[in-house]
């Protein structure tokens, strides 16, 4: 059966994290996070960990050979998977090809890029929200908010045209209730 692989694709504060949990127990699929897969690492004190909280806490990308890698090694991990949810993963051209590559050498693609589109203002609302109770240095501050935001519009934006191109990108709403949107999603799947 043809692996169900998505990217769910939008800035800080979309709802990427928010909305894959309810895509993996519905779809039954494998959730893949960078950004938990690297708070992970922080959290554990790893040389990778130090590394990647002085870049992730300034808001910074973290170099794609680390992310690349992580991913590799989690998919690796779970071979038999229906399918899996990629959560902020790719977040750079160089992320995303270094994806196809080990996705179509095995036959089982990317089917949809879903990406979440939310103005900037409630962007910066929900991070700060979450800063609050979450203790993430990089939801505290609107100057790290920002610098994310920026990251995200000069490395991650320019994606949707390499999805597009493939006939993969979808563009959602994401404004509105987490039930909503999840029904969106369930719509874009379907
Ligand atoms: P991530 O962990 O991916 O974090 P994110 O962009 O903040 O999360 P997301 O969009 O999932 O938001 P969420 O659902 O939680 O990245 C953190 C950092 O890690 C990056 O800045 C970078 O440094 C590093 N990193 C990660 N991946 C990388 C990669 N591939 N390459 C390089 N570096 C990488 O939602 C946010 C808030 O909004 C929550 O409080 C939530 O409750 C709220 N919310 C969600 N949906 C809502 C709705 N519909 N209405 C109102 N609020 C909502």
């Amino acid at each position: 059966m043809k692996k169900l692989n998505i990217v769910l694709f939008g800035p800080p504060g979309a709802g990427k994290g928010t909305q894959s949990t309810f895509l993996i127990e519905r779809y039954g699929l494998v959730h893949l996070s960078t950004g938990d897969l690297l708070r992970a690492e922080i959290k554990a004190e790893s040389p990778l960990g130090i590394q990647a909280k002085e870049l992730m806490d300034q808001g910074d990308l973290v170099p794609d050979e680390v992310v690349i890698g992580m991913i590799r090694n989690k998919m690796e991990a779970h071979l038999d998977a229906k399918g899996f949810i990629f959560d902020g993963f790719p977040r750079t051209k160089a992320q995303a090809e270094a994806l196809d590559g080990m996705l179509n050498g095995k036959g089982e693609p990317i089917v949809a890029m879903l990406a979440l589109e939310v103005p900037e203002k409630e962007l910066v609302k929900r991070l700060i929200g979450r800063g609050a109770t979450s203790g993430r240095a990089d939801d505290k501050d609107e100057a790290v908010i920002s610098n994310r935001i920026r990251e995200y519009e000069a490395k991650t934006a320019p994606l949707k045209d390499y999805y597009g191109a493939q006939g993969k990108y979808k563009a959602l709403d994401g404004v509105g209730t987490v039930e909503d949107i999840t029904a969106r999603l369930v719509k874009a799947i379907g």
